[in-house]
């Protein structure tokens, strides 16, 4: 069904995947803006109340990092991007400002294709770079946020009346199968958002969206390098809380989405960088017990006092491990642009002509 998006531009539509083909193959040739919905994104229910049922089930519990983001974790994301210690964000956008220009001279004209999208705010840099060499742009933004995914189509569009934009809401994998469609193409997978991966979700990540490429595609990574264990300590313990905010809206959506009933007051963020393995670790601790419900599915958990959930991980890269396990892949390296202090990286890479060599390097 088409929806007009709620208190956005009229020309935005929603629809589901099953009208994606079509649609997308019109509006790539004749322009306009969508939203597709793709069979993950998320309805208020059975996917989240599954994944929090089988997290809180594990030993250690986890929870799935994707569901920190309905419309408040994406605000709130958005608010921790802006506060002095997380450096990822303002390091990132100053590197692609001075190197926009020079990717779009390796890539020429491609399709861009972002994953994890969030508000597209850096990639306005790409996209003044592709206006910049032609008259209009192919940009397709994918979010499991859709209140961040409509926003950001929103604003491109009223920014650059010539894009072609088409936001696809549901998980990265959802767009996979549309990229040989719209090759030549570079996705653009930003913010070291690959670094809350586990290693072999990333693996598999990494050799899924290389099979989905057809040769000679780029694919635009950011991560950020590992350094000094105070600076990235602070990076997610911000003085002014706004990341314990976000580690306690996870909770908060369950109350709101799943009648989980927990006392948001004893919830506590706890992130801590282990250097020996290049990884942040943020837990929510319990400080009074709770028992936690999940009321589509009937399931409550008891958590002790001190009981701790793992929210999310953040991986933290070395350039020199980094690049030729990407080559192992399937992919050549076209370049590698970093900031002054060596924080962060963007790696531009291209499918190479055949998966199978890489494959042997690989195993
Ligand atoms: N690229 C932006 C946003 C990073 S935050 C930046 O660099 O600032 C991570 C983004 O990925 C969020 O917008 C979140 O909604 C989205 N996301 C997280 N897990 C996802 C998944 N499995 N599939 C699609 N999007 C996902
Ligand atoms: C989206 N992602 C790369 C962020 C990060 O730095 O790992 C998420 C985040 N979590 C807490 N602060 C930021």
């Amino acid at each position: 069904m088409l929806d007009q998006a709620k208190g956005n531009s009229p020309d935005i539509v929603i629809m589901d995947g099953s009208q994606a083909s079509s649609f997308l193959r019109d509006t790539l040739t004749t322009g306009g803006t969508a939203i597709l919905r793709g069979e993950t994104a998320d309805d208020p229910g059975l996917g989240f109340a599954h994944s929090v049922v089988s997290g809180l089930s594990m030993c250690p519990r986890r929870l799935e990092s994707r569901y920190l983001y309905d419309r408040q974790g994406s605000a709130i994301f958005g608010r921790i991007t802006e506060q002095p210690e997380y450096y990822l964000t303002r390091t990132e956008a100053g590197i692609l400002a001075d190197n926009a220009c020079r990717i779009r001279e390796i890539t020429g004209p491609v399709t861009l294709v972002e994953l994890g999208s969030g508000y597209s705010l850096k990639t306005d840099h790409l996209l003044r770079a592709w206006l910049a060499c032609a008259p209009s742009v192919r940009y397709i933004p994918v979010d499991v946020s859709e209140a961040a995914l409509c926003e950001a189509c929103r604003i491109i569009c009223n920014l650059h009346l010539s894009a072609r934009v088409i936001g696809v809401n549901g998980d990265y994998r959802e767009a996979f199968p549309i990229l040989r469609e719209v090759s030549p193409v570079m996705v653009v997978f930003l913010g070291s958002t690959i670094g809350n991966f586990e290693p072999e979700d990333e693996s598999r990540f990494l050799a899924e969206l290389a099979s989905s490429l057809s040769p000679g595609d780029f694919f635009l990574l950011g991560v950020d390098l590992a350094k000094e264990q105070l600076i990235i300590d602070s990076a997610y313990n911000d003085v002014a809380g706004v990341t314990a905010d976000f580690t306690r809206n996870l909770f908060a959506r369950m109350n709101r989405e799943l009648g989980s009933d927990i006392d948001l007051s004893a919830v506590e963020h706890v992130a801590r960088y282990n250097p020996l393995r290049d990884q942040v670790d943020i837990h929510a601790r319990f400080a009074r017990k709770q028992i936690v419900r999940v009321e589509p599915l009937g399931k409550s958990f008891a958590i002790a006092e001190g009981g701790m959930v793992l929210t999310e991980i953040s991986r933290k890269y070395h350039l020199e491990a980094c690049v030729p396990s990407l080559e192992g892949f399937g992919f050549e390296t076209e370049a590698v642009f970093t900031d002054e202090r060596n924080w962060f990286a963007l790696i531009l890479l291209k499918r190479t002509d055949s998966l199978s060599e890489s494959r042997e390097r690989r195993t």
